[in-house]
């Protein structure tokens, strides 16, 4: 059991540059404090807009015990719910993806319209004021198709700088012209911490991930080519100007490319377009296409990858000739569901433009091995053996950047709570 004052004392002594405390990995109360002060008071990023293309198409997302309810209205925008009735609170859609009319709460038959209002409930008298029971809102904000929510009630107006630096990123893959090839879900066995630990380096990729495409040496961009050996540092060097050229090639046709970090803002996020091996066009087992149909108005299918990653739980791909998108979500203290959707172009026909497994397999494989190693590093974590152990400054800044973040948004809540005079306890 871990009080609050317990917590606060093992977030003020968190060592910077080392992996967490083991109960941030393993207490159901940290989990119910991250749920409270991560997940409900930042953007997650929830679903896709090819998920609902048409008006009153609607998909539904599960954050811990909130439901929430995406739809798409008459006027192509998406609006976003709480998924509970008003009259005696029935969830309203129970599926993950239905289309509907207006939304109708099959207990008593309450009826909403797209924009949330209360339009219809029988039987409930003259004085019975419908304005006051329209479906609660959260905040939703869709940057270039990539669906985030907030349900805090006043959301991180920083969501803004991200769209704004992202769109020009985003927008040349033409996600409104997308439709979704294929999506899995996926139980990892570990904290949702461990599972964006793991995604935010690839040091473990060389020996875990035979099928990933993306250079090594592309996701520890903090190191030094001194401490690597002479082999190592002329591969490096290579790369480096193999990168260079490609962004001079990329930039020139629009499609910005160069890295930018704000990993620090609250709504922390990092994008790179990367080359990619051999082929160097796609995240697919021979690094060439995986769709005929390139994506926006692209002519050339060597555009490399362009990875968006963003606090506190998503990482996204995108290619020439698809998109694969990742969310993250806690189920437990050691539990924890990850999204993956893979985007195709709308006209692409499947075994004509391409070939589901193929499209697929590199990032199926690459789930199942980040699983596998997030299990075992959840097992590792709770043995008494288990000390915070450090991180390399050359391949793991990123995982670093994610813990900071992470510690500091509970450190500000302590903060808060204290100024405000609440007692820890
Ligand atoms: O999914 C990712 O983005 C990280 C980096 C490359 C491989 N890895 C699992
Ligand atoms: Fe929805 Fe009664 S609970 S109509
Ligand atoms: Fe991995």
């Amino acid at each position: 059991m871990h009080s609050l004052s317990d917590i606060q004392k093992l977030v003020s002594r968190r060592q910077k540059g080392k992996s967490l405390e083991a109960p941030f990995y393993s207490s159901p109360e940290i989990l119910d404090l991250d749920i409270k002060e991560i997940f409900s008071k930042h953007w997650i990023f929830v679903a896709v807009e090819p998920e609902l293309p048409e008006p009153g198409d609607c998909v539904t997302v599960e954050v811990d015990k909130t439901s929430v309810l995406l739809l798409r209205g008459d006027d192509m925008e998406i609006r976003a719910f709480h998924n509970v009735c008003r009259h005696r609170g029935a969830k309203l859609i129970d599926e993950r993806a239905t289309t509907i009319g207006n939304i109708v709460c099959r207990y008593h038959g309450w009826t909403y319209n797209e924009d949330g209002d209360l339009i219809l409930a029988e039987h409930m008298g003259a004085g019975f004021d419908k304005s006051c029971h329209g479906l609660k809102t959260v905040h939703v904000r869709s940057i270039a198709g990539l669906i985030f929510i907030c349900l805090a009630k006043d959301a991180p107006a920083d969501i803004e700088e991200m769209a704004r630096v992202m769109e020009p990123y985003l927008a040349p893959h033409d996600i409104a012209n997308c439709k979704v090839a294929h999506t899995s879900e996926l139980i990892e066995e570990g904290n949702w911490k461990l599972t964006m630990e793991n995604n935010r380096e690839c040091y473990h990729c060389d020996g875990n991930h035979p099928q990933l495409t993306v250079p090594l040496s592309a996701f520890g961009f903090g190191f030094s080519p001194d401490e690597m050996d002479q082999r190592r540092s002329e591969e490096v060097n290579k790369y480096l100007s193999a990168v260079h050229t490609d962004h001079t090639r990329w930039e020139a046709c629009g499609l910005p490319s160069a890295e930018s970090d704000h990993l620090s803002n609250i709504t922390g996020f990092r994008t790179m377009r990367l080359p990619l091996m051999r082929a160097g066009e796609s995240h697919t087992l021979d690094t060439k296409v995986a769709s005929k149909k390139l994506l926006g108005q692209f002519t050339d299918a060597k555009l490399g990858g362009l990875s968006f990653w963003t606090h506190p739980n998503s990482w996204h791909h995108f290619m020439s000739d698809h998109i694969v998108t990742f969310s993250v979500l806690p189920l437990g203290p050691d539990k924890t569901l990850v999204r993956t959707t893979w985007l195709v172009h709308k006209n692409a026909h499947e075994n004509e433009d391409y070939n589901l497994d193929n499209l697929t397999h590199v990032w199926n494989m690459t789930n199942v091995q980040d699983a596998e190693l997030v299990r075992l590093a959840q097992i590792g974590s709770q043995q008494p053996a288990y000390e915070p152990g450090p991180y390399s400054t050359f391949t793991e800044p990123h995982v670093e950047a994610f813990c900071d973040w992470y510690i500091k948004r509970l450190d500000d809540h302590f903060a808060t709570t204290q100024k405000a005079g609440i007692a820890a306890e």
